[in-house]
């Protein structure tokens, strides 16, 4: 233990706050990682070198990861600089195999060498059916194309999705939450928007009909305002799947990315808690846009914290992450981002919450407000490094060589 900590230890406690409670409260959150900021949401199904569906990882810094192997390695690099354990995020088209099925013939088995990566490794995985990037999703319709048979399709995908998602949350003893993502929308205006909306509902149902064992797999449904190509309306909208979730009772996903961009998503989950049971959280950083930036220790992020923790929300949502960057170091985009999400969380544990609680009820806002910005001088810095130097992984300038040296090694790929 530092000199620095026990300071810090001290200043926390004379706040009623203590640091080792948050610190052990911090150890047992995991982190979904997106295995798509690894190679700019490309796959594995050599198909088409774009994502579509309106988004787009944008930048050509070398080393990109080409296979499920190069992958696998750049995520043990960032999970080795990150402390805690955590999850994986693995979208459909990353399956690991030489057999390559279409989207509606995937099966568990070409994705066991994911699951044996994550078992030897202590991971937990989660799971997405991908809905672009093919060519039965080019006019931005897939589960509410107005061909049935298209519909049919992905509703086999989203099926098989569920299943392998179900399978491995058996095989890791630990629910997989499949996220249901759909591009689906209009470049410009439509006539019936009802019509679409009717077969989004009915395709959804289609998908959702198998039971699965609740302790393998969540469900989970994520919402967007619009895309690249899609301007006018997308058919799985906020309102759309907020219905969906309430009546079906799925997770609900908020991309932090999805919505008009002065609002605050934090303050959704107070709000969104009243109708769903589980939450599932892609935290990301929209600029202008939903452009997908890396995370940073921002306002949005450290609010998005504090409502989890202040609401009690934290045994019901997974976090996940979103973002894509390909003009910086696809390993070093995943560390930093992760571990920003981690020090927003262990920010929020680090308030003296009772006493901010307490105050609001007494409609004492001057203290509200005197309390909120006095805590800011709090020494978390030395909390977070403690809490880095417990999971022997390193802090501060000693990352930078580390990361840099990864890279390196990785710049060569072609
Ligand atoms: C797209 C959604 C979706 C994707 C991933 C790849 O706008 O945010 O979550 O980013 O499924
Ligand atoms: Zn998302």
């Amino acid at each position: 233990m530092t000199k620095a900590y026990e300071m810090a230890r001290e200043a926390f406690a004379a706040w009623d706050v203590d640091a080792e409670a948050a610190l052990a409260a911090l150890s047992g959150i995991a982190i979904s990682v997106h295995c798509w900021q690894g190679d700019d949401v490309r796959g594995f199904e050599r198909l088409s070198a774009a994502s579509g569906g309106g988004i787009q990882a944008t930048g050509n810094h070398p080393g990109r990861a080409r296979t499920p192997d190069e992958l696998r390695a750049d995520l043990d690099f960032a999970f080795s600089r990150i402390p805690g354990r955590h999850r994986l995020n693995l979208h459909a088209f990353y399956m690991d195999t030489d057999e390559r099925p279409d989207r509606d013939q995937i099966d568990y088995h070409h994705f066991t060498p994911w699951v044996d990566w994550a078992k030897e490794k202590g991971l937990g995985l989660d799971f997405n059916p991908t809905f672009f990037a093919h060519p039965k999703a080019d006019d931005n319709l897939t589960l509410s194309h107005p061909d049935a048979g298209i519909r049919d399709f992905w509703v086999e995908h989203g099926r098989r999705s569920r299943a392998i998602a179900a399978r491995i949350g058996a095989e890791l003893g630990s629910a997989c939450v499949n996220n249901i993502w759909v591009p689906d929308g209009y470049k410009d205006i439509p006539v019936d928007r009802m019509a679409a909306r009717e077969r989004l509902w009915a395709s959804l149902d289609a998908m959702l009909a198998e039971r699965h064992e609740a302790s393998h797999l969540i469900d989970a449904v994520e919402s967007k305002l619009f895309g690249i190509g899609v301007e006018a309306c997308t058919v799985g909208s906020h309102e759309f799947y907020l219905a969906y979730a309430t009546k079906r009772q799925t997770a609900l996903c908020l991309d932090m990315g999805h919505f008009h961009p002065t609002e605050s998503v934090a303050d959704k989950l107070s709000s969104v808690a009243f109708a769903v049971q589980d939450i599932l959280l892609h935290v990301s950083r929209p600029m202008r846009w939903d452009s997908d930036h890396v995370i940073l220790l921002n306002d949005d992020v450290l609010a998005m914290a504090q409502e989890l923790v202040f609401a009690g929300l934290l045994p019901r949502t997974r976090i996940g992450l979103d973002y894509f960057d390909a003009t910086i170091s696809r390993t070093a985009a995943w560390v930093i981002g992760v571990r920003n999400m981690q020090k927003a969380l262990l920010r929020a544990l680090l308030l003296p919450q009772a006493r901010l609680k307490g105050v609001e009820a007494r409609l004492d806002h001057t203290s509200r407000l005197l309390l909120t910005e006095e805590a800011k001088d709090l020494p978390f810095a030395a909390v977070w490094a403690e809490f880095c130097a417990r999971a022997g992984v390193p802090a501060g300038a000693a990352l930078i060589d580390d990361l840099s040296a990864y890279q390196a090694s990785v710049a060569g790929r072609g």
